[in-house]
């Protein structure tokens, strides 16, 4: 027995800077993660970069077989603004918005559905001196650019995606700055939420003005659970909800923002206008979460923002990241999105683990038996979650290949196919063989 429908789309997920490389060739223009990782002064583990990461950029055409080869039916990739529009708005470079027309008749060629997203972290280096996400004509510079690919790869791109996990974006690129650009900004970081959700808003207008197909938006949600029954914990478990998971949720399928958050952001919060709330609020033809782990919290007046502290949870698997492994948090998350925000379809648009891989094998072969466990239950959760009664449409893993983790760098692996980065030889892990028995099954999970 099968519990995922006939038509459930199984694919794998990549962003553009992560796996690219040759980011500047053609015409294209720097982003703000080419600068960030060139910047000495910032964190970027042991001075990687993308120049080179997985070379798809030169080798897109072999890893589209691959692709083929684990039988693969959808590949949500990103597509970087830079190559499309160098100076982020105004001129359009041909040559870069040839890279992904080649690349998604390539795919559908081999009958793979290209899932694309719009924006996955790396905004123009151009725009960023404009202010960047700081500056509120950020949403029509989106929408300019959103219109570009809608006009050149719409019909055969069907699924769109405008932003992907816009809380990474703020938390990590303007309040915490472990990411691009690097602030570390109370007062910034709101402003930025609402102008990626304004962004959002207009590149959906302008998909509605001619688009024919789906577009939706990318949220990553960690279920929240209070360490204890107290009061103070539960208020906590609230902040972070708020925070992390109901931040841009809220806005885009309600219209409104969790009230937590003025009252964790204090001085540094300003009420969205009506007008930037119903420009959040747009209607999706499906909503894509990214899911990792859970957290559990107790309350902590010295955790910025949330007063909400992590609880170590030593008795439980974690990956490389330190990410505790939790499949029925996916399923309860799953299962949270629908008994909140109502029956909107969803696609689990990522979701994968890193953990250390150990050598190859006198045969070749790459045996990562705690991320085949990984895939395992989590795709079991997403099935329990459908049991349940949630519209679930489809599964991207994350990862296809071995890949620049951001600031964690390469040593971070979260592929099914490994990468040796200094020879780029791709090597099928045995979680890329599971992966590979799943789709052909449907989701029925081959034992071992
Ligand atoms: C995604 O973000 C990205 O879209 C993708 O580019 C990236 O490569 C992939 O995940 C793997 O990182 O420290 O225990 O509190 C991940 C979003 C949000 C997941 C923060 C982990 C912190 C967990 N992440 N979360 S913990």
């Amino acid at each position: 027995m099968t519990r995922f429908p006939d038509d459930f789309l199984w694919g794998a997920a990549t962003a553009a800077y992560q796996i690219e490389g040759s980011p500047l060739a053609d015409g294209a223009g720097a982003s703000i993660w080419r600068r960030f990782s060139h910047d000495p002064r910032l964190m970027i583990a042991k001075g990687d970069t993308g120049e080179v990461a997985c070379d798809h950029y030169r080798r897109w055409h072999d890893d589209v077989a691959l692709m083929k080869t684990l039988g693969l039916q959808a590949y949500r990739f990103s597509i970087a603004w830079g190559r499309v529009l160098p100076e982020g708005t105004g001129r359009i470079n041909q040559a870069g918005l040839d890279f992904y027309e080649r690349l998604v008749d390539e795919l559908l060629a081999n009958g793979i559905q290209p899932l694309v997203t719009l924006y996955h972290w790396d905004l123009p280096a151009a725009l960023d001196d404009r202010g960047g996400w700081l500056n509120r004509d950020s949403a029509d510079w989106f929408a300019d650019y959103a219109r570009v690919l809608f006009d050149r790869l719409d019909g055969r791109v069907t699924r769109w995606v405008t932003i992907n996990e816009p809380w990474v974006v703020a938390d990590g690129g303007y309040l915490n700055g472990v990411l691009a650009p690097g602030h570390r900004n109370m007062f910034e970081a709101p402003i930025v939420s609402r102008n990626l959700m304004r962004a959002h808003g207009r590149a959906v207008q302008a998909y509605r003005a001619g688009g024919a197909h789906e577009i939706g938006l990318v949220v990553n949600i960690e279920p929240k659970q209070a360490a204890s029954d107290s009061a103070a914990d539960h208020a906590a478990q609230r902040r972070a909800e708020a925070y992390m998971n109901r931040q841009y949720l809220d806005p885009a399928l309600c219209g409104r923002t969790p009230p937590e958050l003025a009252e964790m952001y204090g001085e540094a919060w300003q009420d969205w206008s009506p007008d930037d709330l119903a420009l959040a609020r747009q209607r999706l033809d499906f909503l894509g979460v990214n899911y990792y782990t859970r957290s559990v919290v107790r309350a902590d007046d010295a955790a910025f923002l949330t007063r909400a502290a992590p609880v170590p949870q030593p008795r439980s698997t974690h990956m490389t990241t330190g990410w505790e492994v939790s499949p029925q948090a996916l399923t309860d998350m799953l299962v949270w999105v629908r008994a909140e925000y109502g029956d909107i379809p969803l696609y689990v648009t990522e979701n994968g683990a890193a953990f250390y891989d150990p050598p190859r094998a006198m045969n070749g072969a790459i045996d990562d038996p705690l991320r085949v466990d990984y895939l395992r239950t989590h795709i079991a959760a997403v099935g329990e979650a459908i049991a349940r009664g949630v519209d679930v449409r489809g599964y991207m893993l994350w990862s296809l290949l071995d890949n620049l983790e951001w600031t964690l760098g390469y040593a971070q692996r979260f592929g099914i196919v490994h990468v040796d980065f200094e020879t780029q030889a791709r090597t099928l892990k045995n979680s890329a063989h599971f992966y590979r028995d799943v789709i052909a099954g449907n989701g029925a999970l081959p034992n071992g």
